[in-house]
């Protein structure tokens, strides 16, 4: 008999037991779905995703009568049926029901083959399951670990930007206080120079004023003498023919004596003085014409004012009609000197101002700066390049920096999604687009590139490993059941 005969008989006398024992099995079903296959009340079985009715012996009868395969789990006969294999000890698992009796082993406990003898493999599978599965744990572990570790540096580098980035700001606050107290100060001089010049000029031209004033009556005086001494000739020509002649002519000499011992020196300092005097004024006027604001003005005259006051004043004061104790005001002490100062410090503020601000706009954007999945560790991957030959280049990958082949350039970090960082805009490609690359990390304990793809031309597909796509979701729990239940909710 043929085998396949022998074992439609076989399925035939397991298929219709079932219902008449206590304990009911269908080859190929789990005990759990049993009960889809009890009869109806006029003893015929319904396929389980149609309506049609089969009875009992057409299931598993090596013949498919339901289109879903439902009827034949025990057999080959429906291309689109699933043998369930029990595994006890390890896990079980629906295979396709054609591959029942191919004389290939596809369950551990060997139930999808009768015609052959299959080793039951489900415990030595269970223990290089529990290793795999231990192996894996292990290494999310670790690579947890390096990953917490550089969560931890990574916060501490952001304090670190956080701490620059409010001293920076600090410092501008406290820059901008003083560049205002500066600006100030720059306005305060300039007013006060301003007021200054205008009241030392007019006390200039006030004390010229008084001076010639002065030398006015010196002169009057001085006439008055010499009107004097005139009078005092007339007076001896007068005399000259009489008897009182010569007490007449003594008693002018003596007179003129007095005269000349008191003011020989005044009468020549007052002519020299008037003349300064006169062309100083002269002077003066001439500049005062020229200029148009009073502040240039001020600034033209200053050096031929000073000169032309210290020489009146000083002759004034050589010839005696000045007291020397009477203050020089210097026209120098305007302040220009301390007004240039502050100016070049204001200067200085506000370049280191728009430097300091920079660097605040830089700081606060790297500051907010947001990677969807590493956000708490990609300031400490920042620029953290892994390498490795791959066929004929080298690829270097940069968290968030570029990807190179050799020096080629295949993109700049553009964006993140979950574990997938994505570069584009690189060297752009002969015939084809600008270079760009895909890179994908699994969960490693070190960085690693794995592999290298150019699936279409210049786009390029990159497998890594790092610590940095570890997380606690990827442990995994084990799947065997503890003692022999039914594994069979897989
Ligand atoms: C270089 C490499 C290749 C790429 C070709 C395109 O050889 O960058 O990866 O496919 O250029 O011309």
């Amino acid at each position: 008999m043929h085998l396949k005969s022998c074992f439609f008989l076989a399925s035939l006398v397991s298929s219709l037991i079932p219902f008449t024992n206590a304990k009911l099995s269908i080859r190929g079903i789990s005990e759990n779905e049993l009960h889809l296959y009890k009869p109806n009340a006029e003893g015929r079985w319904k396929c389980l995703g149609s309506d049609i009715t089969i009875n009992l012996e057409q299931i598993n009868d090596d013949y498919c009568d339901c289109p879903d395969g439902s009827d034949e789990p025990g057999t080959s006969a429906c291309s689109n049926g699933k043998f369930f294999c029990k595994n006890d000890g390890y896990i079980s698992k629906y295979i396709p029901s054609n591959r029942v009796d191919d004389t290939k082993c596809d369950c551990c406990d060997g139930s999808d083959e009768s015609l052959v003898k299959c080793e039951n493999t489900c415990k030595e599978e269970a223990e290089n399951y529990k290793r795999s599965l231990e192996k894996h744990n292990q290494l999310v572990s670790d690579g947890l670990k390096i990953r917490d570790d550089w969560v931890a540096q990574s916060a501490e580098l952001k304090k670190e930007a956080k701490k620059k980035y409010d001293s920076v700001t600090w410092k501008i606050t406290e820059l901008e206080k003083t560049k205002q107290n500066l600006e100030n100060t720059v306005k305060a001089l300039k007013e006060s120079a301003d007021s200054d010049s205008r009241s030392i000029l007019s006390n200039d031209l006030e004390e010229i004023k008084v001076d010639l004033y002065d030398l006015l009556d010196e002169r009057n005086e001085y006439n008055e003498r010499l009107n004097a001494l005139e009078n005092l000739l007339d007076e001896i020509t007068l005399q000259y023919e009489t008897d009182n002649f010569e007490a007449t002519l003594k008693e002018a000499i003596d007179s003129w004596e007095d005269i000349r011992s008191q003011n020989v020196k005044k009468k020549v300092a007052s002519e020299k003085i008037h003349n300064d005097l006169k062309s100083s004024i002269a002077h003066l006027a001439r500049i005062a014409k020229e200029e148009a604001t009073y502040f240039g003005f001020f600034k033209k005259i200053e050096k031929d004012l000073t000169d032309v006051y210290w020489n009146v004043k000083r002759s004034l004061i050589d010839f005696g009609i000045l007291s020397p104790s009477i203050p020089a005001t210097s026209l120098k002490n305007t302040g220009g000197f301390y007004l240039e100062n502050v100016q070049s410090d204001l200067d200085e503020a506000e370049v280191e101002l728009e430097e300091l601000q920079k660097e605040q706009t830089a700081l606060l954007e790297e500051l907010q700066e947001h990677h969807n999945g590493w956000d708490n560790l990609y300031r400490f991957l920042k620029g953290m390049t892994t390498e490795r030959k791959v066929g004929d280049y080298i690829y270097k990958v940069v968290f968030f920096g570029n990807v190179l082949q050799n020096s080629v350039d295949l993109g700049n970090f553009v964006e993140q999604n979950g574990n997938t960082l994505k570069y584009s805009n690189g060297q752009s490609c002969w015939n084809g687009p600008d270079r760009s690359a895909r890179v994908f990390v699994e969960c490693g304990i070190e960085n690693e590139i794995v592999s290298v793809l150019e699936a279409q031309k210049c786009e390029y597909s990159i497998k890594m490993k790092s610590p940095a796509a570890c997380s606690a979701s990827q442990f995994q729990t084990s799947l065997l059941k503890n003692g022999n239940d039914d594994p069979d909710e897989l």
